[in-house]
């Protein structure tokens, strides 16, 4: 108990007939979905650094929020109130998961010693706090982006001992990671890019990168951690460019180090969004390549080309993602990560429940319309009848390679073909689509 939350009672389902805005409408953790509890569907995780971290600051304006933890200097005492704010959060929320950053939950820290040391201070702490909660650890992460010494990057600093430092703090929370018993771990290359060419070996920078992220697959074999490794995609900000732009973009640096067996994706829709891609397209692209892995759920503003972290609210896309989440086997280690933050006006206790609450309802609202659309799969139907030709005959044979392009070109001279228009039908399934949002 925090005393910072002590006005709200812990969050129940109580239907869609309920008027109840600190209620959930459709998230009933326990309600069977395909033959499986909603919860266990979407493994629904809150962030510690929007949720409690952060203080309202923009680049205007100075923080709206009051956060009493935030007011002075990130010391070991502050960290453990901001600690027992976030249990105290999670528990009236019946929060499944939650996911943080090694410096969202530690006490500041300047040097390397001071860092291991007051991160492993807070790590005890967590584990004490979890041993006490139903709240466990969907992933941990390292922030290499925020300290000024990661201003070109993490991995791919010009600077070796630069990246010697981010090799302490990956390896410091990835075995913290596995010690709290989280199913992920996520490495988001924030500052892996560069803001102009002209001072930037792009080639060498890969290198640095692709020797990186083997060596966090070798700690992790090394210390028997069972959970996946994911990279989160994003096109760009705070750098100009970034390495892992896109879902396509890390299945090809993967490829070229021969890691696409060791590491999946953590898909962000507002990163997908910047990257010029709708959601589902991202996580089709990763169900395609056999890397999805997780999602972090936020959605942005059309209007503008940045990462506002907002919570989801349409129903539509949401439908949409989860109908090709489910399709592709759904989550295994990963889960519904809110990546996402109340607005700055936002300003009272209880905002943070509404995010949460809505964001919830929308997830499970969206899972059932998803669960609907895949029992009379009508598009699934329609795109086995649409590629029914490659199943047989010169598709099947071109397939499987019996085939060179000489004898199916001759298969076609020889009038063996029909090559006639067939309709894409776009409007009948975008009108199946609308249907089954509800
Ligand atoms: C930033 C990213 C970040 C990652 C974790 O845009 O979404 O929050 O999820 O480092
Ligand atoms: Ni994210
Ligand atoms: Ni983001």
């Amino acid at each position: 108990m925090s005393g910072y939350f002590d006005h709200i009672e812990k969050i129940q389902y109580e239907g869609p007939n309920s008027a109840n805005p600190l209620a959930f409408k459709y998230y009933d953790p326990k309600k069977i979905v395909m033959g499986k509890p909603i919860e266990e569907h979407l493994r629904v995780a809150a962030c510690y650094w929007h949720s409690f971290c952060w203080d309202g600051h923009d680049i205007f304006g100075a923080g709206t929020f009051d956060r009493p933890w935030l007011s002075g200097p990130m010391d070991q005492a502050a960290a453990t109130q901001k600690l027992d704010v976030a249990f105290d959060f999670f528990d009236r929320l019946g929060q499944p998961f939650f996911c943080f950053h090694d410096t969202d939950v530690m006490a500041a820290a300047e040097t390397p010693r001071e860092h291991v040391e007051n991160f492993a201070a807070i790590v005890d702490q967590i584990e004490a706090k979890m041993d006490a909660s139903s709240t466990q650890l969907l992933w941990g992460t390292a922030n290499l982006f925020s300290h000024p010494r990661y201003m070109a990057g993490g991995a791919t600093n010009p600077n070796p001992d630069v990246t010697a430092f981010g090799a302490l703090q990956v390896k410091h929370c990835l075995e913290a990671t596995h010690r709290l018993g989280g199913s992920g771990y996520v490495l988001w290359g924030g500052r892996e890019g560069y803001d102009t060419i002209l001072n930037t070996n792009v080639g060498q920078e890969m290198e640095q990168l692709g020797r990186f992220m083997t060596m966090v697959v070798e700690h992790k074999h090394k210390i028997g951690f069972k959970g996946d490794i994911w990279i989160e995609p994003k096109p760009h900000e705070p750098t100009k460019h970034q390495y892992d732009r896109d879902v396509g973009t890390v299945y090809g640096f993967l490829k070229q180090y021969g890691l696409e067996k060791e590491i999946g994706v953590n898909i962000e829709p507002n990163h997908a969004t910047l990257a010029g891609n709708s959601f589902e397209h991202e996580i089709e692209m990763a169900n395609a390549f056999d890397i999805f892995g997780s999602i972090d759920f936020n959605r942005g503003d059309p209007q503008n080309g940045w990462d506002t972290d907002q919570f989801p609210h349409d129903l539509r896309e949401i439908t949409l993602a989860l109908y090709y989440i489910l399709k592709g086997g759904g989550f295994k280690n990963g889960g519904s990560n809110f990546d996402a933050k109340i607005r700055r006006q936002s300003s009272d206790a209880d905002d943070l429940f509404h995010g949460h609450i809505g964001g919830m309802d929308l997830l499970a609202r969206g899972l059932m319309n998803a669960a609907e659309m895949i029992e009379a799969d009508a598009l699934e139907d329609f795109k086995k009848s649409r590629y029914a030709g490659w199943e047989s005959g010169l598709g099947e044979q071109m397939l499987s390679g019996k085939l060179s392009l000489s004898e199916m070109s001759d298969a076609a001279l020889k009038g063996n073909v029909s090559p006639a228009v067939m309709s894409g039908k776009q409007e009948m399934l975008e009108n199946y689509l609308t249907n089954a949002v509800k």
